[in-house]
């Protein structure tokens, strides 16, 4: 792949750039400081960029000379790291495997969290159970099934033998792009190598660090699968914190309360806490959102109204 020089070093030449009609492609890896771009024509080309440019993987851009134009998002996703800071992980993804092991279980709201921000930045969210060969994988599955595929599609597979792959990859073919989320050792990387083959990623890695004990410049790459469909695999995934998520978003989006869309609580803004005429505390009440799904809302409706707290404290000070 040859890199691009810069427009100096490559000598001026008589056409204005800007006059360029443009080539349209896809950005489909993150080098930090450049870019690889997969022109509509099928060619491949390294584009510098600067490092704050914003451009992610997924984007659409439009490249004139040494310029790189960024077309409008359909989607942007975005994730808090552990230190709290914001990254975009992908733009124009549509769907989002949300990947746990049968076992151990993962833990508590992690799943929750992940389907209310996908739902949010308007994808899709799927339901990944890896390691299903485990002995102990059948009551797993029959729990997470019970909760969780009257909201999303679920698919229990096994990266290491290929059990259960199929479904997955019927799914993804149908022309879908999308990026597994999980914590550590779920087997993320395995999946993206069970997909797709030219991957090779290194398995039971941790994290990339540098000599400085710092994470590398994060390289994200996008990449088409055998049986269609694209996944994009960027090493960040593990803490995949929210970012923005409104009260109104995490009542809207949360899994298993899809049922109270059609009632109406007293409250326009009910917040499904301790509000009178609350339609989802009835539903509690009946027994038709169980206890422990509803104690997990209000644990991350916690959290949620901290980051509402901290947004507007950002708000005052600027
Ligand atoms: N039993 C079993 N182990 C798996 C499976 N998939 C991955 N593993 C193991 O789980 C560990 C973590 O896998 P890895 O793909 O690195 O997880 P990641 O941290 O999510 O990327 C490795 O030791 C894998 O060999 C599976 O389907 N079954
Ligand atoms: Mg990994």
């Amino acid at each position: 792949m040859k890199a691009r020089k810069t427009s100096a070093a490559a000598g001026k030449t008589a056409a204005d750039p800007a006059l360029e009609p443009g080539r349209r492609g896809v950005v489909v890896a993150h080098h930090g400081i450049s870019v690889e771009v997969l022109f509509d024509s099928g060619e491949r080309e390294m584009v510098r960029v600067k490092r704050s440019s914003g451009h992610v993987v997924g984007d659409d851009v439009l490249v004139r000379g040494e310029v790189l134009q960024r077309l409008p998002r359909r989607t942007e996703l975005r994730r808090r790291d552990a230190m709290r800071g914001v990254h975009l992980v992908g733009a124009n993804l549509d769907v989002l495997g949300i990947v746990v092991a049968a076992s151990p279980p993962p833990p508590a709201g992690f799943i929750d969290r992940a389907i209310v921000a996908a739902r949010a930045a308007d994808l899709d969210p799927f339901l990944v159970i890896n390691k299903c060969d485990l002995d102990s994988a059948a009551d797993a599955v029959t729990a997470l099934h019970g909760i969780y595929a009257g909201s999303v599609l679920v698919f229990p597979l096994s990266a290491a033998t290929g059990a259960g792959l199929a479904p997955l990859r019927a799914f993804l073919g149908t022309g879908h792009r999308g990026a597994f989320v999980g914590t550590t050792g779920v087997g993320k990387s395995s999946l993206l190598n069970a997909l797709c083959p030219e991957i090779d990623l290194k398995v039971g890695e941790l994290n990339v660090l540098n000599y400085r004990g710092c994470n590398t410049t994060t390289v994200s790459t996008l990449h088409a699968l055998p049986d269609g469909g694209e996944l994009v695999d960027t090493p960040g995934f593990q803490d995949f914190g929210l970012v923005d998520i409104t009260m109104q978003d995490l009542a809207a989006h949360y899994p298993g309360f899809e049922e109270t869309r059609q009632l109406a609580c007293r409250f326009r803004n009910c917040r499904h806490r301790s509000e009178p005429g609350c339609a989802v505390i009835g539903l509690v009440a009946q027994g038709r959102i169980t206890a422990e799904r509803y104690a997990t809302y209000l644990e991350i409706l916690d959290e949620v109204e901290s980051g509402e707290v901290e947004a507007r404290q950002r708000g005052w000070k600027n």
